[in-house]
């Protein structure tokens, strides 16, 4: 069977500035939340490995874009460093930031690959963070703010805007899992940081669509889509949509239809859990609601009823539904996260049925993978051949969503080449193209890489 994709498809590849900047402490750039723990946590997670250095993208981007025109790609996300443009957060701007994401963007357009910018990817600046972060109202104008200048500096060039990548990740990681900074366990105050998240998405919107420079500005949203253990058992669907409403449609509502889930209010009501929101925030966030969506999709969330009541123990989203394991489920053996290709389908679906099919695109999806050197052959090409048929199988459900008429315009992987990860340092490898993270940063192309060329050039497989 062959699979055809639209003509303008977006073929390309995702990453984030903290991930693969590196020059942390460079040309005038300010500590982000991730710099300052690893200061002071330096074996926390990251096997004693900051986000300093890593793929030195900040010296080698020239290289890299050449890289990915010769890989045929026609489109790439990356995030602009907060902390880099604005070292203070809501003061001056460094004018050595400002010329390095205008040659990174000249550079990008120049090889005929758009950019796709998003603002903000975990990295909140510290000072920002030692006023509470998103949890200050403040936070979110200074935001909107930083926004507004990335708007006017590069908003000429750049047609393509989003405001967050995964903003329920810092909540989780942040305010009740302890997995990001300030690694608060906190449900009222994850609630409340959430909240701010979302109407700092909103106020740049507003200001993005008061500029009138005439392009899309989206969110972009990890979506795991929530299947009961039991279809047939009532406790366990009703478990599953709540998982729903607290980890996809909390964001996926306001971002979308400009009104959050009532099932979700409702809870957080009974429970004493309701953020402090200001009159004309509702209008607000009702008024600039998102032109496109980007969804990064890894793993779906198995669900089961709760079987122990409500009450005993800390107030958490957990609280009300348990997680379940499926016997039998598939999993990636390098990464231990489940892989199931249709969840793909059922959430283009699920934006097709219940979104207005707005426009979206898969903005990341990938599999990351321990040890991969050990599969690179004699010529010194990392044979991934699991992660070709990965990309394949989530492509074939993605074109049966196209189809079907989900209005979904590209496919970006996670990630054009390995890099730092949040939690796991240099651990787990994702890219098309590897990179020798522990020496001199030399890349390579995978075997995926080609075969992903060969997919864009005939605009399928
Ligand atoms: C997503 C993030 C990326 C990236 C990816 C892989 O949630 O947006 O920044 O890191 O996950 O996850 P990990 O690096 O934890 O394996």
């Amino acid at each position: 069977t062959t699979y055809l994709f639209p003509p303008d498809f977006w073929w390309g590849t995702a990453v984030s500035a903290t991930q693969i900047e590196g020059a942390a402490d460079r040309d005038g750039k300010g500590k982000n939340i991730w710099d300052h723990w690893y200061e002071i946590e330096p074996n926390r997670f990251f096997n004693e490995v900051g986000p300093a250095k890593t793929s030195q993208f900040y010296d080698r981007y020239k290289d890299d874009i050449a890289l990915m025109k010769k890989l045929g790609h026609t489109s790439f996300r990356f995030s602009i460093s907060w902390s880099r443009l604005i070292p203070a957060g809501n003061g001056a701007v460094n004018e050595k930031a400002v010329q390095f994401y205008d040659q990174v963007i000249d550079e990008l357009l120049a090889a005929g690959i758009t950019p796709f910018v998003n603002l903000f990817h975990f990295d909140m600046p510290m000072a920002m963070q030692k006023i509470g972060g998103f949890e200050n109202r403040e936070v979110a104008y200074a935001f909107a703010r930083y926004a507004e200048i990335c708007f006017t500096h590069f908003g000429d060039r750049v047609k393509t805007w989003f405001t967050h990548n995964e903003p329920i990740v810092p909540v989780e990681g942040g305010y009740l899992y302890e997995f990001h900074y300030p690694k608060v366990v906190d449900f009222k105050r994850a609630v409340q940081v959430g909240y701010h998240t979302m109407l700092s998405s909103a106020l740049a919107i507003e200001r993005y669509r008061r500029l009138g420079q005439g392009g899309k500005i989206g969110i972009i949203l990890n979506l795991t889509p929530s299947y009961p253990r039991a279809e047939e058992n009532e406790r366990d669907v009703e478990a599953a949509k709540l998982a729903d409403a607290f980890f996809n449609r909390s964001f996926l509502d306001p971002s979308v239809k400009g009104t959050f889930p009532q099932e979700l209010v409702a809870i957080l009501k009974q429970y004493g859990l309701m953020p402090h929101v200001e009159e004309g925030d509702k209008a607000v966030i009702s008024g600039n609601t998102v032109d496109l969506l980007g969804v990064n999709y890894y793993q779906p969330r198995r669900v089961k009823a709760k079987e122990t009541p409500i009450g005993d123990g800390p107030l958490m989203p957990g609280t009300f539904f348990d997680s379940y394991d499926m016997p039998g489920k598939k999993i990636n053996p390098h990464r231990g996260w489940e892989i199931y290709e249709k969840g793909i389908y059922d959430l283009l679906m699920n934006i097709k049925d219940h979104y207005g099919n707005i426009e979206c695109f898969i903005s990341e999806n990938g599999m990351g993978v321990e040890g991969e050197e050990k599969f690179r052959d004699e010529a010194g090409v990392i044979q991934d051949d699991y992660r070709i048929e990965f990309i394949s199988n989530h492509l074939r459900w993605l074109h049966k969503a196209l189809t079907e008429g989900a209005n979904v315009k590209g496919y970006h992987l996670w990630t054009f080449m390995d890099n730092w990860s949040w939690t796991n340092a240099y651990k787990n490898r994702y890219g098309f193209v590897s990179v020798d993270l522990e020496k001199d940063g030399k890349r390579t192309v995978k075997k995926s890489g080609w075969w992903f060329k060969t997919v864009i050039e005939n605009n399928g497989f």
